[in-house]
């Protein structure tokens, strides 16, 4: 159904110039003309405006600007990343989604994208912001042939695969807090959730959440973090498409997930490290025991934090925030 409709848009998007007949969509598409209909009326509520002209055919008035499984794959520049696709307009969470799929033996590489989420998480329980339409709030499974310890990897991972997007596509400058905080001007734009499901040396599957704030003005955040958030619109001044974003994300990931497969963590580290927020910088750093100053490093392969004490001795933390 989905890989017909595709063709469908690709034959209409080709042809923009003019119409199209039911009888030769029929015919390319190798489906009756009733068959042909029901497409097309799928299409306007995934909101293309179709004109459809007696005795001349189809044509694309415009193309849609709300979020659907089309939208995101037509035009989507990936080997298998984002080949298998679910969209929904209201989810809890995503994160429940992508367990129940890989459970059900979803393939590596399967996206999950909601336009709104009711129950949207943070780590250790937090929630998670995500109002309708306002942001990217999506989930991707990956089967990697990795242990769990290298699980953090991925995330570190991902960070930098939403910073150098945030750096092309925005034109601006972002950061990486660890270990998973996006922030552009210190506000937090984007945060990362992994999670995942794994025997003792093996990992079965990750789930890894992505939630990226793009069109909300500032006064649209709650009162606990609007002090702290930001939004890609907040930084550039103008809105973004919705869509376009979560396939340059995609587009990256899948390259950068296969550099690292390649070349292993050394080049993600790299980048990682140039994004770092505060790097060479003195922080005041809390964990459940402890508040501190001291200098942080950088990143280690496992995805500690390397930190250097006030008394010059370096420290590896696997658990700890950095205060804003
Ligand atoms: C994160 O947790 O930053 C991970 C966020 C992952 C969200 C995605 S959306 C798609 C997928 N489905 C889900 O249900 N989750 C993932 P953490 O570092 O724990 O940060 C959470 C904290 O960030 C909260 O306690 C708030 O202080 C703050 N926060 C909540 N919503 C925010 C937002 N939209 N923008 C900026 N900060 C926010």
């Amino acid at each position: 159904m989905a890989s017909t409709r595709m063709k469908l848009i690709n034959l209409l998007e080709n042809n923009r110039a003019e119409y199209i007949s039911g009888q030769e969509l029929s015919n390319q598409l190798d489906i009756s003309r009733t068959a042909v209909w029901k497409h097309m009326k799928q299409l306007e509520l995934d909101g293309y405006q179709i004109e459809a002209a007696p005795r001349k055919g189809y044509r694309i008035i415009s193309n849609p600007d709300k979020v659907s499984q089309n939208t995101l794959q037509w035009g989507l520049e990936t080997k298998w990343m984002g080949k298998h696709l679910h969209h929904y307009d209201q989810v809890n969470s995503t994160q429940d989604i992508g367990h129940e799929l890989a459970k059900e033996g979803a393939p590596h590489g399967t996206v999950i994208v909601a336009d709104e989420q009711l129950k949207g998480k943070g780590r250790k329980a937090r929630s998670w912001h995500s109002k309708k339409g306002e942001g990217i709030w999506m989930s991707i499974i990956l089967r990697p042939d990795l242990a769990p310890v290298q699980a953090p990897q991925i995330t570190l991972l991902a960070a930098t695969v939403l910073a150098q997007v945030l750096a092309v596509e925005g034109d601006v400058e972002p950061q990486i807090k660890w270990p998973n905080d996006l922030l552009i001007d210190h506000k937090k734009v984007s945060g990362i959730l992994t999670e995942m499901q794994a025997e003792q040396d093996h990992i079965q599957y990750i789930v890894i959440g992505i939630g990226m704030n793009v069109n909300q003005d500032g006064s649209k955040f709650p009162d606990d973090i609007r002090y702290k958030a930001s939004s890609l619109k907040e930084s550039t001044g103008h809105a973004w498409d919705i869509t376009k974003l979560i396939q340059k994300i995609l587009k990256k990931f899948e390259h950068t997930y296969e550099v690292f497969l390649k070349e292993g963590f050394k080049p993600i580290k790299l980048t990682w490290e140039h994004y770092g927020y505060r790097i060479d910088e003195t922080v005041t750093i809390s964990t459940m025991k402890k508040k501190w100053k001291a200098t942080l490093v950088g990143i280690e392969a496992d995805g500690a934090l390397q930190i250097r004490n006030e008394d010059g001795s370096h420290e590896k933390l696997y658990s700890a925030e950095i205060e804003w």
